[in-house]
């Protein structure tokens, strides 16, 4: 092999053991850069004769043309393993489902809210919505319950600040009354001007749905659950109304007329007289089940007076409902939990 071919063999063999691009740029310069090889082999020609120089000068151009394609070659092959690489480690299955944003729904709790505004809304309910952190007076005192009441001892009831039960400050609210108390004593005082020259004042309809906290945790019981109340306060609203709008309320909201109601007498402080309400449908799985759905009664003497009305001329009727546990009769749902553990797999059968 002459010294030529050798030289080509050798800057071969430099380029291919060049793993990368930087190094293979090193190994040019050994030969094609302005001390390399190749241009001392130019170098040296000019101490030939003018016919050497021609002979001489051809070999060693196609020496250069040979290295040059050598590296071009390798530099080709380097970014084509580089890519190679790059794919290998950015690969994308696109067989692949896509990711879709997952369809949303209302909470089966949210959806009986719904229902439940939307139908005492039919018959003439405003709908009331107040503070869940409630003030003492609000909870309790304005609705007759008395001191020693165990509603208001600290193992029923979350105090926010550290009062004493009959001492003032403030709770999470137990039952939504409190809003409805609040509208009340608004009311009230929007028409003052009427009440003072003894003119009738304009009937109070309104129902409160929203959260509520008791202490309290079991299957049928969470710390935190919402409730449904409502009020109507005028000078002619009797039991008999009460009656009614349940009835209607009941069958609109399971979607049947073969649904009876029952009122059973109860007590509470805020009502005298008091009743449970239960109900039960004449068919389907729960069929002939007295099931207790609400309680009642005709608005307390001392509660229309702490509205800031004579309980001689206002009287009117008042009741709590559980949206939880209609939710879970409408849909047969046997744990009071499932609602509030935040469980895909449960929530997302109601979309
Ligand atoms: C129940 C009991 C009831 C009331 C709530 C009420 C509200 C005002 C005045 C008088 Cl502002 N009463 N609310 C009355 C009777 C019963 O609920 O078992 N709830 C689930």
């Amino acid at each position: 092999m002459s010294d030529l071919d050798q030289l080509v063999a050798t800057a071969r063999a430099d380029f291919d053991a060049a793993g990368n691009p930087a190094a293979l740029e090193d190994a040019k310069a050994k030969y094609l850069g302005k001390a390399g090889r190749v241009t001392e082999l130019l170098k040296g020609m000019a101490a030939l004769s003018p016919e050497e120089k021609k002979s001489r000068g051809a070999q060693i151009n196609v020496v250069k043309q040979q290295i040059e394609s050598a590296l071009t070659a390798r530099r080709q092959a380097l970014a084509d393993a580089e890519l190679q690489i790059q794919l290998k480690a950015e690969a994308l299955d696109v067989t692949l489902p896509g990711r879709q944003a997952g369809l949303g729904g209302l909470h089966p709790v949210s959806r009986s809210l719904e229902r439940i505004e939307a139908i005492f809304g039919s018959m003439g309910f405003d709908v009331a919505d107040g503070p869940e952190i409630e003030e003492d007076w609000f909870n309790f005192t304005a609705l007759n319950t008395p001191a020693d009441h165990p509603a208001r001892s600290m193992h029923d009831t979350f105090y926010v600040d550290t009062v004493a039960p009959d001492g003032g400050g403030h709770l999470l609210r137990t039952h939504t009354s409190p809003m409805q108390v609040r509208y009340a004593v608004q009311h009230v005082k929007k028409h003052k001007t009427l009440l003072d020259a003894g003119q009738a004042m304009p009937e109070i309809r309104v129902i409160a749905p929203g959260r509520t906290y008791r202490v309290d945790s079991d299957a049928t019981h969470s710390p935190m659950f919402h409730q449904c109340e409502g009020l109507w306060i005028g000078e002619n609203v009797s039991f008999k109304d009460l009656k009614s709008v349940f009835t209607d309320f009941f069958r609109t909201f399971f979607e049947t007329e073969d649904l009876n109601l029952r009122f059973r007498p109860s007590f509470f402080p805020f009502t005298e007289p008091s009743a449970e309400v239960d109900i039960a449908f004449s068919s389907g799985p729960l069929k002939g089940r007295w099931l207790e759905v609400a309680g009642s009664g005709q608005v307390h003497p001392n509660v229309v007076r702490n509205f800031g009305l004579d309980p001689e001329r206002y009287i009117g009727f008042a009741f709590g409902m559980g949206p939880d546990r209609l939710t879970m009769l409408r849909y047969g749902v046997n744990d009071l939990r499932l609602f509030f553990d935040g469980d895909l797999r449960f929530l997302s059968q109601f979309r």
